[in-house]
């Protein structure tokens, strides 16, 4: 198991204090804390050798590109994939898919093809299918969902089918908290000639990754809710689609060559990584990724079962309490989105954080599953490698607390 009290001393923000209490960071599925060796890492290069990748042959430019390179090995064995040509940089998530959608979409999907979603998707894994399906005439698919936030397999099998261009799945809610069974839904998707994308951004820090037991075609998600900095994230694809898939963005760094009327484009990853690229970050994100790989994986996912089955416990007698997603701790994340009757989220969220205790509420970026559960929004708390059972009673405490306070002027 992890030693949380050792990991603690690592994130320096930790000490804070928020009104006079000490901080109880519960929102890491909108972005994780960074311990020190991340934070140090981009001092480090900016101190001691700041220079821009591929274009200079000065030392420090050279030591500059290697560490760029360097955190594509090991990105690649922290997802087991096979080659460092499939592991594109970008942003973030949400830039991975869009990326996907426009080069890859523009050119596969076609009018009358299918491209199947879950109901439970983030903005960033369904607006630019939206907009890809308008431009080309296709359908969105909806698979549909069990009463207790599961994808219910039947209406995969029904619903993936010949038409099927593209399945493009999360693979843990960012609300319900829900882990998929994207193998599964990939084996369906492969056999009906489909390609798969997995949207791996709440599902990658938290849990063991491999590209391969995944089946997946393409993989996005971003380190900022992994230790690393804002601003970096993957596109991992297969490399005889990456291959095929024409550039994304044109300028500098993705070329071979450059006539006055003609390009030669790079080739893979660069192909996709127009301009001069987030360095510091980049390198930062290798740390993050060293961070993880020496806790293992398998013991963060450990460490978040045991605190996600005590929250949900806990949380679960409070009076009133709405809790969404699976019952069951080792079918979730660590994300527990919640409702108290009568109270409105972000009431709750204001007063929890008077408390020192960070939360997120409102619709998550996911408007559609808000309107299926017939809600606005939700609070939610999410747990990561640093937090305690001790906060979870903290969390429990404050929400009687606030149904104290808030609940007599709340219209029950
Ligand atoms: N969810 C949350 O608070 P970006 O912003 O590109 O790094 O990640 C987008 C994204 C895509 N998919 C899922 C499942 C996500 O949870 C997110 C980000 C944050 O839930 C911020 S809205």
């Amino acid at each position: 198991m992890i030693d949380t009290k050792e990991i603690i001393k690592d994130f320096p923000i930790l000490d804070r204090e928020i009104g006079g209490h000490k901080l109880v960071y519960l929102d890491n599925a909108a972005t994780s804390q960074k311990p020190r060796a991340v934070i140090d890492a981009i001092s480090h290069y900016y101190e001691h050798y700041n220079a821009n990748v591929h274009r200079g042959i000065h030392t420090m430019s050279e030591e500059a590109t290697a560490a760029y390179e360097e955190v594509r090995e090991k990105i690649a064995a922290f997802i087991g994939a096979d080659n460092t040509c499939e592991i594109i940089y970008t942003r973030n998530t949400t830039e991975a898919i869009n990326l996907v959608a426009y080069s890859w979409g523009r050119q596969n999907v076609l009018p009358g093809d299918e491209i199947v979603l879950t109901p439970m998707e983030h903005h960033s894994n369904l607006v630019p299918w939206q907009q890809l399906a308008a431009e080309r005439e296709a359908k969105l698919v909806f698979l549909e969902l069990t009463e207790d936030g599961q994808v219910n397999m039947e209406s995969a099998r029904s619903l993936i089918g010949p038409k099927t261009r593209l399945v493009a799945l999360t693979a843990m809610s960012n609300v319900l908290g829900t882990i998929v069974p994207v193998r599964e839904i990939a084996d369906i998707a492969h056999a009906a000639g489909a390609v798969v994308l997995v949207d791996g951004a709440q599902s990658v820090p938290h849990l063991p990754t491999s590209v391969k037991e995944m089946g997946c075609d393409f993989l996005a998600f971003s380190f900022h809710k992994m230790l690393g900095p804002t601003g970096t994230g993957i596109l991992w694809g297969k490399k005889e689609l990456l291959e095929a898939m024409p550039p994304f963005m044109f300028g500098g760094d993705m070329i071979s060559s450059v006539a006055r009327e003609k390009s030669r484009f790079n080739e893979l990853p660069w192909k996709f990584e127009a301009g001069t690229p987030n360095i510091a970050d980049v390198i930062a994100s290798g740390a993050a990724i060293d961070y993880l790989s020496k806790l293992g994986m398998e013991n963060v996912r450990r460490h978040e079962v045991e605190i996600t089955r005590y929250a949900l416990e806990k949380l679960g007698s409070l009076k009133d309490i709405v809790i969404y997603g699976p019952k069951d701790a080792e079918k979730r994340g660590g994300v527990i989105a919640f409702n108290i009757d009568g109270l409105h989220p972000h009431d709750l969220g204001q007063i929890l954080s008077d408390s020192g205790i960070a939360i997120r509420a409102g619709h998550h970026c996911c408007q559609p599953l808000m309107k299926d559960l017939k809600v606005m929004g939700t609070a939610r708390a999410s747990f990561y490698i640093y937090n305690t059972t001790a906060e979870v009673d903290l969390l429990a405490a404050a929400l009687e607390e606030a149904d104290k306070v808030l609940g007599h002027v709340a219209v029950r």
